[in-house]
């Protein structure tokens, strides 16, 4: 869509990025009285959900619980029709608060930002897009997303390739049809486990390629009924107490330790098999940080692989060994381990020959080449600071944030950087972030952002920066966190290890008590941050 540039325009805040971050920030600003101007790569709102449009694309918490909190009637009002939503309806939803709050009257679409550079003498920064935008903003509020920088490795001869490529992340939008052709799926995490069943129906043969076996847990979709609607209500404000409380923590929980009796145990892993989806992992508040009760809980999903799966040798493939049952982001599927008995469906285990090139034929692996007509990248992000370092972005001093995240992305509470002033990141590294309910830790980040800028604005004061002393000690705190769980066993994208290169720091905040933690230093006058 042809609009002219916006050149020297003055606004209070900018805002990156129109997903459900995005929108609520924008939205809260403008109702503050707040000056903005969004700016989002998409053709429209909704951030992942706008790009993930690959077949069986849907969340992996139910769609009651991934919707705004924040509006009682919008809640009220917005009828899921599924216990998980898929992408398209996600999407409508995302539309819907798009229309009924007016955002997209501040938001420039199709409009990437280039760069982001602070201007010490006006506290201010200077915003520049791909569409020769120069905007200067006091607030800059980075709301680009965790999962929004898909990534393709770099296999030699891919480019050679004679038939289409397409990234789960990046998906057409008018849809694939992929009838009567042979396809190749590289990658089997949540992108590759949701779409790979639904291929493997259009498909005359589907390959799929498997570096890491994952561990899935049956989603048991279901169309919502005005039951589970009615418990959703009833349960709401114990539920919100918990969200704005203690909130999620991977810490240990001695209430929830398992049983003495393995009859016990095994009853209670039946129980939450069939109930179904990543509740699973709530089992034993100690699945995270003791090996041996993790052990014994991902021995019983790779003996439910083994009776699913008809052939035994390919059970074997499919079942997880190189990490702790939930280090890597547990997978909510339908229907995906019975994929494998099609008989057009095959698994191709990299753990014993590589993929070692594609040809314009297909994939070539150390010990064969498998012919294809399409193949399919479900390959992942460069997740949580891909997004934030695709723009350059200078702080205080021309400090460049790519460097100062150099070996491991630093921020204060995940919210905010030392060295770049008023500049605020939505459910950035060092936050629960990714780990949580996405929703509830945007809203709990933006409300955090607004209260914050509400006081600036009060007080007159036009800067606050991350204190670096504060910053640190923060960071180790996570890391500390993170040590004492079996995370870090994990090669997982949390840890940046799926990027050749990225340095291994474990991103998200496990730990119990953030949102007080968070709620503490905005009531000691922002305690740990520097203010002008
Ligand atoms: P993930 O979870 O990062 O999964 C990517 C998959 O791609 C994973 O199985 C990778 O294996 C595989 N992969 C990556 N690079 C290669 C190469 N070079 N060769 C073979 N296989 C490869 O991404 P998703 O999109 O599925 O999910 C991301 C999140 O989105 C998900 O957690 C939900 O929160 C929603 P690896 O494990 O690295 O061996």
């Amino acid at each position: 869509m042809a609009r002219a540039p916006m050149r020297g325009a003055q606004v209070d805040a900018v805002v990156v990025g129109a997903g459900f971050g995005g929108m609520y920030m924008l939205h809260k600003l403008r109702e503050q009285g707040f000056s903005v101007q969004g700016f989002e790569a998409g053709g429209d709102v909704g951030g992942t959900w706008y790009w993930n449009r690959y077949p069986g694309a849907r969340c992996d918490i139910p769609s009651m619980f991934y919707s705004y909190k924040w509006s009682d009637e919008l809640q009220r009002d917005w009828r899921w029709s599924e216990r998980y939503a898929a992408q398209p309806e996600i999407l409508a939803y995302a539309s819907h608060v798009a229309d009924r709050f007016d955002l997209r009257s501040m938001i420039a679409f199709e409009t990437r930002v280039l760069s982001v550079t602070f201007d010490e003498a006006a506290d201010r920064w200077a915003v520049v897009t791909d569409r020769g935008d120069e905007v200067s903003a006091r607030w800059l509020i980075m709301a680009a997303g965790c999962l929004s920088t898909p990534r393709a490795p770099a296999i030699p001869g891919v480019e050679t390739f004679a038939g289409p490529t397409y990234h789960t992340g990046a998906w057409p939008h008018e849809g694939v049809d992929f009838t009567g052709q042979r396809v190749g799926v590289i990658g089997t995490g949540s992108s590759g486990i949701q779409s790979i069943p639904i291929i493997a129906d259009q498909a005359s043969r589907l390959t799929v390629f498997q570096r890491t076996a994952n561990f899935s847990v049956p989603a048991r979709n279901a169309p919502l009924t005005e039951r589970v609607i009615d418990v959703f209500w009833k349960g709401y404000d114990d539920y919100m107490g918990l969200v704005k409380g203690p909130g999620m923590g991977f810490g240990g929980n001695p209430v929830n330790a398992p049983p003495e009796t393995a009859e016990a145990r095994q009853a209670r892993y039946e129980e939450l098999w069939a109930l179904g989806g990543a509740g699973f992992l709530a089992v034993w508040g100690n699945l995270l940080t003791s090996l041996e009760v993790n052990e014994e809980a991902a021995s019983f999903v790779r003996a439910k692989i083994a009776e699913m799966v008809k052939d035994p040798l390919v059970a074997e493939v499919l079942g997880p060994r190189d990490h702790p049952i939930g280090t890597k982001r547990i997978c909510v599927d339908t229907g995906y381990y019975e994929t494998f008995n099609r008989p057009n469906v095959d698994l191709v285990n990299l753990r014993d020959t590589p993929i070692e090139g594609i040809t314009a034929e297909g994939v070539r692996t150390s010990t064969e080449t498998y012919p294809l007509d399409a193949l399919v990248f479900a390959t992942g992000f460069d997740a949580m600071t891909g997004a934030l370092l695709s723009i350059d972005i200078r702080g205080a001093g021309g400090a460049e944030l790519r460097e100062a995240w150099a070996a491991g992305p630093c921020a204060y509470l995940g919210l905010a950087v030392a060295g770049f002033p008023n500049m605020f990141v939505i459910t950035g590294p060092g936050s629960p972030s990714v780990l949580s309910n996405m929703i509830n830790s945007i809203e709990q980040h933006v409300e955090w952002i607004i209260r914050c800028l509400g006081e600036m604005r009060e007080a007159d004061r036009t800067r606050i920066e991350a204190d670096e002393a504060a910053q640190d000690t923060w960071v180790a705190h996570v890391a500390a966190v993170a040590d004492k769980t079996l995370f870090p066993r994990a090669a997982s994208w949390y840890m940046g290890a799926n990027i050749p290169g990225k340095p291994r720091v474990f991103m998200p905040y496990i730990g119990a008590g953030y949102r007080r933690k968070c709620e503490e230093v905005a009531a000691a006058g922002y305690e740990g941050f520097i203010l002008a």
